[in-house]
């Protein structure tokens, strides 16, 4: 790890960042707090409740069958139990952070098959858009479809070439990758006509799901590797461009046969691409 925790900490201090970064082990992990309030336990459920409405009829079927696998949404998860559950489908578990962490602890916890995820959860006047991930985007958006086992194989790749990239200058492509995909992708399969999301980032917004599936103003790409990571992003504002897949395999398949120091070398430098205009 490049950075220190105490150094991690007093940076977030000063940005503002709310968790509490002092009680972060040496990989900026945290035991997963138990003193949710009725207010948490309200707000979990009301979000839940309302995205459900939606994903049940927008999300591709995987990240609805992992919701189902899991058990997930009666109540706040307790992560040691899902991690039990996680590891037996496709040696998945997750562990408790304080919120964003350096992006090498993220991309080494990747790599070992650790998703980070925020132990505190939003209040009940930002239902509707908070700048920096709880737990409802990092568990309702990001951990069902890690029980599918393409995509889980994904992204432990993911966290293997892409923390080495991210050591030769390609953190801004590695970034753009993860944001189309992990955050913003869509799947359209071969054959099926229709649309789904997977993306965490829709699977936890209630505005931008339905525009990203169901609008005709949503600007649809077909996924291609190079030019995702091409493509410049903004975090907050609606996507400009979503890409669609056409499965996890094309994903997988795609990244594991990239080579990334010869992508990252050729194209870090270069203006990136305007995602209206892909
Ligand atoms: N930390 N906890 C957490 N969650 C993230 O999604 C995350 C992070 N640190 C870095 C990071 N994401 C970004 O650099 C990704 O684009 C890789
Ligand atoms: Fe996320």
């Amino acid at each position: 790890m490049s950075i220190t925790v105490e150094a991690y900490a007093r940076e977030c201090a000063e940005q503002g960042l709310r968790g509490d970064y002092a009680a972060c082990q040496a990989d900026f992990t945290v035991e997963q707090s138990h003193d949710y309030t009725d207010e948490d336990r309200e707000v979990w459920h009301i979000l839940c409740d309302r995205q459900t409405k939606l994903t049940s009829k927008l999300a591709h079927h995987s990240y609805l069958d992992g919701v189902e696998a899991l058990g997930l949404l009666e109540q706040i998860p307790d992560f040691h139990k899902v991690s039990e559950r996680l590891r037996g489908m496709t040696g998945w578990e997750i562990v408790a952070v304080p919120g964003l962490i350096p992006i090498d602890a993220f991309f080494d916890h990747l790599a070992n098959r650790r998703f980070p995820v925020t132990n505190w959860l939003r209040s009940k006047k930002e239902l509707d858009y908070i700048v920096e991930p709880d737990m409802f985007h990092d568990f309702f958006g990001h951990v069902p479809i890690l029980t599918q086992p393409v995509f889980a194989d994904f992204m432990q790749l993911y966290g293997l070439k892409g923390g080495e990239a991210v050591k030769i200058g390609g953190e801004q492509m590695v970034s753009r990758l993860y944001w189309y995909t992990a955050e913003f992708g869509l799947m359209r399969e071969s054959g099926a006509p229709v649309l789904k999301a997977f993306g965490a980032g829709l699977m936890s917004s209630f505005t931008e799901l339905q525009f990203a599936v169901t609008s005709p103003d949503a600007h649809h790409v077909p996924f291609d590797l190079g030019t995702v990571m091409r493509t410049s992003y903004e975090i907050d504002k609606f996507q400009r461009a979503y890409f669609v897949l056409p499965s996890f395999d094309t994903l997988r398949d795609a990244f594991s046969k990239a080579d990334m120091p010869g992508l990252v070398a050729r194209w870090k430098d270069a203006e990136p691409l305007d995602p209206a205009a892909v």
